[in-house]
């Protein structure tokens, strides 16, 4: 039996598309899959992370160069939510942090979703604003992102 870290990296390449590091964290870009937000959550946590929390246009500058390095054209899941409180956006994994940064697409304008839409994607269409989405879609391809503190 393979340890547990040599399956995990045999893994890695099925699941994401491409890696950076930036600042000691690590962004993972994963492959494109069903809309399913439980899973997506729960495979950033297998890898010791989260989706991923754009806490400022920094940390936003450098998600958006990731992406365009991946050449990723599909939505991309984040981690922030309002399935708790509607209209009121958390961090999924950060829950009692304040939401400091939400840059969404003015162009519909978002959120329109309401109860409905929960969940978050950046539109590969709309230059990686932020747009209100389900949390499972099965009809959604759509890539997510994880964010690996100290990796
Ligand atoms: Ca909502
Ligand atoms: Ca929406």
């Amino acid at each position: 039996m393979t340890s547990l870290n040599l399956r995990l990296d045999a893994f890695d390449n099925t699941l994401f598309y491409s890696t950076v590091m930036e600042n000691r964290t690590k962004y993972m870009v994963s492959r494109p899959f069903l809309l399913n937000t439980a899973i997506a959550e729960s495979l950033c946590q297998l890898y010791g992370g989260y989706l991923v929390e754009i806490n400022d246009g920094h940390e936003y500058t450098v998600v958006k160069r990731v992406l365009e390095g991946a050449k990723a054209n599909d939505d991309v899941l984040v981690g922030v939510t309002d399935e708790f409180q509607e209209g009121v956006w958390r961090y999924r994994e950060h829950k009692t942090q304040t939401v400091t940064f939400l840059l969404w697409d003015n162009s519909k304008p978002e959120p329109d979703g309401g109860a409905a839409e929960n969940c978050a994607t950046l539109g590969a269409d709309v230059g990686w604003k932020l747009q209100d989405r389900k949390c499972y879609d099965n009809t959604a391809h759509v890539r997510f992102m994880c964010e690996v503190e100290n990796a």
